[in-house]
């Protein structure tokens, strides 16, 4: 009698265990009970066939052992149920950032002209490798004073930096074309601001402009470079389709250009004083010209890196109505000023 109250004790603290942990409902509870009688009997039988209580006990507690693993194993699939939505959340959240990531570098980079310090190493990363073929023999900028067409066509598509004397001085642009000029279009033009940063591209380079609707809130004397005011220096590009359509009134494509070249739709406005753009290159799909249409402005070319064994960089200076052909997508370029004078440029891109 003494051996089978012990049994009971057992298989109570068993189910004592078990029910601090689970929450029977009353039809368990009924089984449970009809289990309980049933597992009693069998554990009488059990000590009359001479199973010992230390047998049983093991018995009992191997059980508890399973349970408990079983129950491990449940926790950790509800764990790794856990760890798979926080993984597909993850992903969706990397992809959101990737996408936002990828659209800005699309716009700051591939489909606009992109300054180097913005995004050094992702260019670099992604930057084709140079066939120095392009700079071995080129010691200066290839001089032409006037050209036709006919004679352009071979080193239209070159990389070979050129320079074709006052080919834009007949151009209404080189007197028309002022800071007020632009500063009146943008002013009029509804969008034409929002389009600037929306679809366009501005490049501030040392200034503390944030768009250009700062730069055309400008003091006068700063404007003008009086007083010892602050010099300044801004680059933008014009998709907006009628400010485009405004300023191309007063200038044309180049007319050395070969007829069937394309042409990019937005034409980009370099102006301002003293340091203009810092060293860079251009992360564009096409060849680009610039005409100088104010002031003198030298351009410093350097040629890549991978270069530098071969190629040589150099300097060249431009005047009023002379146009420059620079692969800007292989020459890492900077251009500066003449002092005191404001200079202003139109460029496009063709292909
Ligand atoms: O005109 C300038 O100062 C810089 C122009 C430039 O970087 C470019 O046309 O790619
Ligand atoms: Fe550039």
């Amino acid at each position: 009698m003494g051996k089978q109250l012990k049994v009971e004790n057992c298989i109570q603290q068993c189910n004592m265990a078990e029910k601090n942990n689970n929450e029977f409902c009353e039809e368990d509870q009924q089984n449970l009970q009809i289990l309980y009688e049933k597992f009693v009997i069998l554990n009488k039988d059990l000590l009359r066939f001479g199973v010992s209580i230390v047998d049983l006990k093991k018995v009992c507690f191997r059980r508890k052992k399973l349970d408990n693993a079983v129950k491990e194993r449940q926790k950790s699939v509800r764990y790794s149920g856990v760890i798979v939505a926080i993984t597909i959340v993850g992903v969706v959240l990397i992809s959101i950032l990737l996408k936002i990531v990828f659209d800005s570098l699309m716009k700051t980079t591939l489909g606009t002209r992109c300054l180097l310090p913005n995004n050094y190493f992702i260019w670099e990363a992604t930057r084709p490798v140079t066939d120095c073929n392009m700079c071995k023999d080129v010691k200066n900028i290839l001089i032409f004073e006037n050209i036709t067409r006919e004679e352009f066509r071979n080193y239209a598509y070159s990389s070979r930096p050129m320079l074709v004397k006052g080919a834009a001085l007949h151009w209404p642009a080189m007197h028309t074309f002022t800071y007020n000029f632009f500063k009146e279009i943008y002013q009029k033009t509804e969008g034409a601001f929002e389009s600037v940063e929306e679809e366009c591209q501005i490049l501030t380079f040392k200034t503390e402009f944030k768009s250009l609707e700062d730069v055309f809130s400008m003091p006068e004397s700063r404007v003008l470079q009086k007083n010892s005011e602050k010099p300044w220096y801004v680059g933008w590009s014009n998709c907006h389709p009628e400010v485009l359509s405004i300023m191309r009134e007063h200038y044309s494509i180049p007319h050395f250009l070969p007829e069937d070249a394309e042409h990019a739709n937005m034409d980009y406005i370099f102006i301002g004083y003293e340091q203009g753009a810092v060293m860079h290159i251009d992360y564009i799909s096409r060849l680009m010209w610039q005409a100088q249409l104010r002031g003198h402005k030298t351009w410093k070319l350097v040629p890549p890196p991978d270069c530098d064994h071969v190629c040589t960089g150099f300097s060249f200076r431009v005047e009023p109505g002379d146009i420059v052909l620079v692969d800007t997508r292989q020459w890492y370029h900077d251009t500066h000023i003449d002092a005191g004078e404001l200079s202003l440029t139109v460029s496009s891109e063709y292909g």
